[in-house]
């Protein structure tokens, strides 16, 4: 599953039906009095909360949104119908930016019942039954209805992933999201292989859980190095962090200190989210090392595991630490 975390589309609001200029037509009288009824209001556009859904990505391939018009009034005082709203449907997390010199923002869709107007449909024109006067009895007069709003739009989606993965390039983030999810991340053995984050479905029990694989950060990132911090607000609301360290290296500890210092400079809170410490490539780390490794880790007060994502091992123990972590199993 491909991530597609922005997208721009265009809305367009009904227009409002016109004012309608009719005659009441009775037995006797050759011109009854003005009865043209009014236009019909225009459909919005409305953008709502939806938790089941978790990229932009049926925005691809749909980009204009539009709401109906509202009818045309009719005789015998008939309003016309109002035009039907176009519903929009955003996982939660999604930010609403309009396109106007520069980007605006207009709305923040967090809860499932949030709900917001983002074009308003056109007001109906009134029929010439409202146009009586004393000096014109018969008016011809009507309006058009008003224009919908129409309005270019940025849809950036902040990941409301549950769990995030943080680490350094190549030390085997996505092969570890590629083994617990269904995700098909590109995985390679050169640094920096993940130029945008991937999404992956955990499934426990009759639950689930969201994780999120980022680039990896290097030492000097918050200052722009490598790719920089800019995709660690995928992970800015995730309730907890796995932080992955490549055990093969002999530095675990240097690794740890380098993804410390770059969190913290980037969002001081991320260093508060629970987090698990997994010491990945288990496979490469000499059996005697091991132990040293999780005592190092331990009495920094951190939880650790070690796993091999290549080769399979240590990962349902990753799974159920996950579940531990989650904030919404501890409630
Ligand atoms: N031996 C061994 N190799 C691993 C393990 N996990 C990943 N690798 C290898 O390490 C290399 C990097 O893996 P990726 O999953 O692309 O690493 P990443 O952290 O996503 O890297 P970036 O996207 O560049 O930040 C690949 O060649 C993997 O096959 C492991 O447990 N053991
Ligand atoms: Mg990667």
């Amino acid at each position: 599953m491909r991530f597609v975390d922005e997208v721009s589309i265009f809305v367009k609001a009904g227009d409002g039906g016109r004012g309608c200029v009719s005659f009441r037509r009775e037995k006797y009288v050759p011109k009854g009095g003005p009865d043209g009824g009014d236009g019909g209001k225009g459909g919005d556009v409305i953008i709502k909360g939806d938790k089941n859904q978790i990229s932009l990505l049926d925005f691809k391939y749909r980009r204009v949104f539009k709401a109906e018009k509202g009818s045309n009034g009719s005789g015998n005082n008939k309003k016309g119908r109002d035009g039907k709203d176009c519903i929009i449907r955003v996982p939660l997390g999604t930010l609403i930016y309009e396109e106007k010199n520069g980007l605006v923002l207009l709305k923040e869709i967090l809860n499932e019942e949030d709900s917001f107007v983002v074009a308003k449909g056109g007001r109906g024109g009134r029929g010439n039954a409202h146009f009586v006067s004393p000096v014109n009895q018969a008016p011809e007069k009507f309006e058009y209805g008003e224009k919908g709003e129409e309005k270019r739009l940025r849809l950036i989606l902040k990941l409301m992933a549950d769990v995030g993965l943080v680490g350094l390039p190549n030390v085997g983030k996505s092969t570890l999201i590629s083994k617990i999810t269904r995700a098909t991340p590109k995985i390679a053995e050169y640094p920096f292989t993940t130029l945008s984050p991937n999404l992956g479905v955990v499934n426990i029990d009759d639950d689930y859980f969201v994780i999120a694989d980022i680039p990896g950060i290097i030492k000097g990132a918050s200052s722009g190095k490598g790719l920089g911090l800019k995709f660690l607000r995928h992970i800015e609301r995730t309730s907890s962090l796995i932080w992955v360290i490549d055990g093969s290296l002999d530095n675990p500890k240097t690794q740890y200190e380098i993804l410390k210092e770059e969190l913290s400079l980037y969002d001081k809170s991320l260093l508060q989210k629970k987090r698990l410490i997994v010491l990945n490539k288990e496979d490469l780390i000499p059996e005697e090392k091991k132990a040293n490794y999780e005592k190092l880790f331990k009495e920094m007060g951190e939880k650790v595991i070690l796993t091999s994502a290549l080769y399979g091992t240590g990962l349902d123990r990753l799974i159920e630490e996950i579940k531990n972590l989650d904030e919404k199993r501890n409630k």
